[in-house]
């Protein structure tokens, strides 16, 4: 079992996308444990992209990303990490594949709708980033399974 942090971009949240993006993964068989709609301080952009500092677009990033409010979750799943990429698509989405998050809702490459985890080690930096531990439910078996609910 996997866990990832996915976050719907400001120009998702001011599409109201959250609902239909957030019912693709509760379709797929993930689960959720834990959500919020907040908007990312200056430090937690550049802690969240610190691997893009110094790139041409790394400026513009930023400015997007604490534009608005984000849409954060922490997912779980069996191999949540690369099927949640495969789901969102590739990162420009002219080049995304229809039926992909990226490919059926977005054309530019910085307004790319969705971010998700690209490995372990960056989904744990990352919900560290933006969560605190009791903010999210214990990771696990899946949480329909457990004899006391969602606890
Ligand atoms: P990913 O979001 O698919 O993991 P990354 O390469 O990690 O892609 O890039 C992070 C984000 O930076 C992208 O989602 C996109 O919004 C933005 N980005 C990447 N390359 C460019 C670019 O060439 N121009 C503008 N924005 C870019």
């Amino acid at each position: 079992m996997e866990k990832t942090f996915l976050m719907l971009k400001p120009d998702a949240v001011q599409r109201k996308m959250i609902g239909r993006l957030v019912q693709r993964f509760e379709d797929k068989g993930f689960e959720l444990l834990g959500a919020k709609l907040t908007r990312m301080t200056m430090k937690q952009a550049e802690i969240h992209y610190a691997e893009h500092a110094g790139k041409p677009f790394y400026g513009e990033l930023i400015d997007f990303i604490t534009s608005g409010p984000v849409f954060a979750m922490v997912w779980q799943g069996e191999q949540a990490i690369a099927m949640s990429r495969t789901m969102m698509g590739k990162t420009n989405p002219l080049e995304a594949a229809p039926g992909t998050i990226r490919g059926d809702y977005a054309t530019d490459k910085g307004l790319n709708v969705i971010h998700g985890s690209d490995s372990p080690e960056s989904a744990e930096r990352e919900i560290a980033n933006m969560f605190e531990p009791g903010e999210l439910l214990p990771s696990g078996p899946p949480i329909a399974s457990r004899s006391n609910g969602l606890h």
